[in-house]
């Protein structure tokens, strides 16, 4: 894997490869592709989110966490000056509203720019909620413990490490311990561009504990979501711009390796799971030209793709929704609560629809 040093010699090769490899790029952001529409009954955006609703994470009793106000760079916002925020659905209710969670004191908020989420239930039934955070465009994981009699979060710890300089999603493994992607392996935007534009295979996956943390998953062009199978054997992770999901194996060391690949014709974002199936839930961009290049008058499309059996030999993938931007702007995660469907988005509302 390169360093620094040798990215150099890269970016000088970026001008005279431009023409070249542009048609390589217009595939991986799977530029053409049109997007025929699927339905479902009762749908309603979610009052109060305005802003994004990257990823959602919800607790086997049926609390929905959503983080939302994502800044990303090239990725529109339509509330850039906002901090971002974490939203509380309850979705036992008939007609569920989104709350927003206040953050203990001494957390910075000014400058909180969720992304991935993911929750962790400890023994006591304490709920710890890992965030991850853009905080002038570096990369760190919030570790917050939710007290759901006064709808907060009490900030825990932030984590810093060499290995996550561009953490998209995260998995919870322990009180104090996750999976993380980068999806990049650069964290500066030009290298991180080109990085893109060039096909490089340097996004990984990292192990993360207090007392070892290791690259555990590489050689994808872009890892995003993440997360694990019910039994807690198997680990999936999307690689966005390969429009694949990934399966490996969990080993009793933390490290993993390669079951298969699951190839599909869009971009995969976050990932979530039926805790009693097993089945995938996946947020998609069908076009991930048009989420890159925000136009009001050609609206991203949203996708959302549920995949059944993924370990067997002929795993059944469906789409159950697909809009083509004018109801919900780029999906990037599908969660499912008593036959309820909960679709996010990178920067634009957020769908709640029954199945
Ligand atoms: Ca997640
Ligand atoms: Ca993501």
């Amino acid at each position: 894997m390169g360093s620094l040093h040798t990215a150099f010699p890269v970016a000088g090769a970026a001008a005279s490869k431009c023409a070249y490899d542009s048609h390589a790029e217009e595939n991986r952001l799977n530029a053409s592709r049109e997007v025929a529409p699927v339905s479902l009954p009762n749908c309603r955006l979610i009052k109060g989110i305005e802003a994004g609703s990257e990823d959602i994470d919800i607790l086997p009793n049926g609390l929905a966490f959503i983080s939302s106000g994502l800044k990303y760079p090239g990725l529109k916002s339509f509330a850039p000056d906002k901090p971002g925020e974490i939203f509380l659905m309850d979705l036992n209710e008939d007609n569920p509203r989104a709350v927003e969670l206040r953050i203990s004191r001494g957390f910075d908020v000014a400058s909180f720019n969720p992304h991935g989420i993911s929750t962790y239930v400890g023994k006591d039934d304490s709920v710890y909620l890992f965030v991850v955070n853009h905080p002038h465009q570096k990369s760190t994981v919030e570790l917050f413990k939710f007290v759901e009699d006064d709808n907060s979060l009490v900030h825990l710890k932030t984590i810093r490490h060499d290995l996550l300089t561009s953490v998209n999603d995260i998995v919870a493994m322990g009180p104090d311990s996750f999976y993380a992607t980068n999806d990049h392996y650069f964290s500066d935007f030009i290298l991180m561009f080109l990085e893109m534009f060039l096909g490089l295979t340097w996004s990984n996956v990292v192990y993360y504990s207090p007392k070892e943390v290791k690259e555990v998953a590489s050689g994808f062009y872009s890892a995003n979501g993440i997360n694990i199978s019910p039994d807690r054997k198997y680990i999936y992770v999307a690689d966005v711009l390969d429009h694949s999901i990934h399966v490996m194996e969990k080993h009793a060391n933390w490290s993993l390796t390669p079951v298969k690949m699951l190839q599909l014709d869009t971009l995969v974002d976050n990932l979530s799971i039926d805790p009693h199936t097993g089945d995938i839930w996946t947020g998609c961009h069908p076009d991930g030209m048009k989420l890159f290049h925000y136009d009001p008058e050609n609206l991203p499309a949203s996708e959302v793709l549920r995949i059944q059996n993924i370990l067997s030999e002929k795993p059944v993938v469906t789409r159950v929704y697909a809009d083509n931007g004018s109801v919900l702007q780029g999906s990037s995660v599908a969660s499912i609560y008593e036959g309820k469907l909960l679709i996010g988005t990178v920067f634009h509302r957020a769908l709640y629809c029954d199945l």
